[in-house]
């Protein structure tokens, strides 16, 4: 990264992020790619503001995520086919104040195809499962707009060579719900990272980046995201419900041959108010070949990955730590 100690101060005080806004017209659509290129080589994160998602399918997902949550959690550990999870973050040992529902996209159309399969999900099962699917639907397209965008703005020749593949039907993006209880600081806490006089303080997730290609996030208002661009620089991103966050992911790193970073992201918890986010973490297929493209590989500036399938990064992801750094694993 280029930037001096100055502007990376002055930006962790600013929260001064790309703000990408997506109802420009058709003639700037070069400039918006121009501008989402330069905020994923310089942050890995951006902003999207005049989304396109209705309103209505967004106020939908926040009711049935906060009622969902409401629940006692007897009954939110019987969310079947989906899977709840309370403070256990992989299967490793991670731990965070937090708790979540994550499933496959895939999942909600396997439920709807075996209506005698028991979803304990809403007192009105079917509303949740097409509350979601149109949440699903609307920031899919939302992905695929930004992903085409992207590689127009890379000057890369097919311009659905990122979109296609979660467009895939066998696509295996994954959906999640998270709920940030408050929680109060005390110093005896072990996983505090601040002293007790800030008010966040605990870790709700810790630091990592997303395996997949990209992340669409959204929040309610309450903060704690905060995002890494550079090694010890932390970014708060404050709250904004009318707007997407997008971040990159490890695959489009890869993809892009180290050109877009894919950012180190965690979640700090409030101390007095709950945060829920929702996140679709748009991937490929099981199956699919993840390769560098070959428009970003230079005599200069040589593959850094080597080929792999996304089943294959999957698995070692969840072989490591939230924090551990992956990617390192697939270089040449
Ligand atoms: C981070 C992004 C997504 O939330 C997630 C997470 C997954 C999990 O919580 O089960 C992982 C984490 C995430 C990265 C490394 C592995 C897998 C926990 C973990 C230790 C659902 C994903 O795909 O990767």
């Amino acid at each position: 990264m280029m930037r001096s100690d100055h502007q990376k101060l002055k930006s962790a005080i600013d929260d001064n992020l790309p703000i990408i806004n997506l109802s420009s017209s058709p003639l700037e659509r070069s400039e918006v790619a121009r501008l989402i290129v330069k905020a994923c080589e310089e942050y890995g994160f951006f902003k999207v503001i005049n989304h396109g998602v209705p309103n209505h399918i967004i106020a939908k997902m926040e009711e049935v995520s906060f009622n969902f949550f409401n629940k006692p959690v007897t009954e939110k550990q019987q969310a079947t086919p989906f899977g709840y999870g309370c403070k256990n973050i992989g299967f490793n040992g991670d731990t965070g104040e937090v708790e979540y529902l994550l499933f496959p996209t895939k999942t909600l159309s396997i439920a709807q195809a075996q209506t005698s399969n028991p979803i304990s999900i809403d007192d009105d099962p079917t509303k949740f499962r097409s509350v979601v699917s149109s949440y699903i639907e609307a920031v899919r397209e939302l992905a695929c707009k930004i992903l085409d965008l992207m590689a127009e703005g890379l000057w890369v020749h097919d311009k659905s060579a990122f979109s296609k593949l979660i467009r895939d039907v066998e696509s295996d993006s994954v959906f999640r719900l998270n709920h940030y209880p408050p929680v109060l600081c005390s110093s005896k806490n072990n996983n505090s990272i601040y002293g007790s006089s800030s008010n966040s303080c605990k870790v709700g997730i810790g630091v990592h980046s997303d395996p997949q290609i990209l992340t669409i996030l959204r929040s309610n208002d309450v903060g704690g995201l905060e995002i890494s661009p550079d090694h010890g620089v932390w970014i708060p991103v404050s709250p904004d419900p009318t707007a997407f966050f997008v971040n990159v992911g490890d695959l489009l790193q890869v993809m892009t041959n180290g050109k877009f970073v894919s950012v180190k992201h965690r979640v700090l918890s409030n101390s007095a108010k709950s945060r829920m986010s929702v996140a679709y973490f748009g991937a490929p297929s099981l199956n699919a070949r993840v390769t560098t493209l070959p428009e970003l590989v230079t005599p200069n500036k040589p593959c850094l990955y080597r080929p792999f399938t996304w089943a294959e990064y999957k698995k070692t992801a969840y072989s490591l730590r939230l924090e551990d750094s992956r990617l390192e694993l697939f270089r040449k």
